[in-house]
């Protein structure tokens, strides 16, 4: 409805003449300038002077932007002779947007152009992907423990190692959804190290891994993908997880912002570095690599119930505030990454930081931290060290307590709307709860 939607968006207008839609928009862009290719919905709101007849222009200025129209509705204006009013519901990428309103504002054919928001998702919602193919879209890298940038890299000054995680990198710049996963021959150096922490983990998980973690080792042993003399390809590796929990890998190229991360996991997706930690430091890393995806986070996304618990931390991402994707990350860094289990009183390990790193395994398992119960509203706001071994650690009493503690709490979060995977069309559909 037209009119509607033009008084709210009168109501809206600040004294710049901007709407908060555009405000809005104008500060994430300088935030996150990374996101300025998210493509984004939009609702136009229209005044044509010259009625039906300045309809192409604006329509030819939209793909001039590579926009595409996804609605329009006109109707004359009551009042003005002669002028039309029209509502025209856009996807563009998000800088375009802000420079289309600027070009369509100098046009003399229009009286007047606003940005409205959508019902449902406005622009202040964060762009997220609809469809796994989108996930070309979330590849931004964290550069924070990058060899070429971080002094401390075990690779600073290994040019030959730092070229070798370029040639990897391009891999996975270049992947496209539905690519095979290219294969890489893996250097007798590289094999050499997976063998090292293989071994330790082989060990050591026996007695510390929980039963989930050892069940799905075993199978990858007997099907020959885990052994200790060879890495696995992500290829084969998809593959495997595909069979069991539908899940699949798409190479990154390092480590990825939490929101484009957690992202994927919603499709059932995990983006996993192909490159192999330095061979000085077998059992640290600070960046994850393949060793740490491989060993650490397969095996129990090959579990279903922990499989259902990791995307549905991804669906709780999507359009969520950065304040809340903060707090996903911790409970993602808590459980997936560090978390302790109950096992028949025991305490054990699942998380793919101790079950690919034996030095924290230990540690954790030891008198020395603090043990808590899982809970996520306060597990959500633990500060966490990426530096050093935890001094915190939280407890699940089982995975499936672990996913209703988690929904409980994920249904107190502030996002307008709902969202599912359709399993048929593999889209993400928006469900409006308000
Ligand atoms: N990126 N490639 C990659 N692998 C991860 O395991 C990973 C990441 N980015 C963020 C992240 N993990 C988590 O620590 C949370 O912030 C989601
Ligand atoms: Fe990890």
């Amino acid at each position: 409805d037209i009119a509607t939607k033009e008084e709210t968006t009168q109501a809206l207008k600040d004294d710049s003449g901007l709407t908060e839609e555009e405000v809005f928009l104008q500060n994430a862009l300088s935030e996150h300038p990374e996101s300025e290719n998210y493509p984004q919905t939009a609702i136009l709101v229209l005044r044509l002077r010259e009625g039906m007849n300045s309809l192409g222009r604006i329509l030819k200025t939209v793909e001039k932007f590579n926009g595409s129209v996804c609605h329009l509705e006109t109707r004359p204006n009551k009042n003005e002779g002669g002028q039309l009013d029209a509502l025209i519901k856009i996807e563009m990428s998000r800088v375009n947007l802000l420079q289309i309103l600027k070009s369509l504002r100098q046009t003399s054919v229009l009286e007047h152009c606003t940005l409205i928001g959508d019902d449902n998702i406005t622009s202040k919602t964060p762009w997220f992907p609809r469809h796994a193919s989108e996930l070309d879209n979330c590849n931004h890298l964290m550069t924070k423990y990058e060899p070429d940038l971080d002094m401390n890299h075990p690779g600073f000054a290994d040019k030959e190692y730092r070229q070798r995680r370029k040639e990897i990198a391009e891999i996975a710049f270049s992947f496209k959804y539905g690519d095979p996963i290219p294969h890489i021959e893996y250097t007798a150096t590289e094999i050499k190290t997976w063998n090292s922490v293989f071994n330790t983990v082989q060990d050591l998980m026996q007695k510390h891994a929980c039963a989930e973690y050892r069940r799905v080792f075993k199978k990858l042993v007997d099907e020959g993908i885990f052994a200790p003399n060879k890495i696995p390809q992500l290829q084969e590796m998809s593959d495997f997880m595909c069979r069991n929990t539908g899940f699949t890998l798409r190479p990154a190229a390092g480590l990825l912002t939490a929101r484009d991360f957690l992202a994927s996991l919603a499709f059932r997706i995990f983006q996993s570095t192909q490159y192999v930690r330095h061979v000085n430091s077998p059992y640290h890393t600070p960046e994850p690599d393949c060793i740490h995806e491989l060993l650490g986070h397969m095996p129990l996304l090959a579990d279903p119930s922990f499989a259902q618990f990791s995307q549905e931390i991804g669906l709780a991402s999507l359009g969520a505030s950065d304040k809340e994707i903060e707090k996903l990350s911790t409970v993602y860094w808590f459980t997936v990454e560090f978390g302790l289990c109950k096992e028949n009183g025991a305490v054990k390990a699942y998380g793919a930081g101790l079950l690919s790193a034996y030095g924290e395994l230990l540690h954790a398992l030891s008198e020395k931290p603090e043990l808590r119960p899982f809970e996520p509203a306060v597990t959500a706001v633990q500060p966490y060290q990426d530096q050093e071994y935890q001094p915190i650690y939280y407890v699940a009493e089982s995975f499936d307590d672990m996913k209703d503690k988690f929904r409980r709490w994920v249904s107190t979060m502030s996002r307008p709307f709902e969202v599912r995977l359709n399993a048929y069309t593999g889209r993400v559909e928006v469900l409006d709860s308000v």
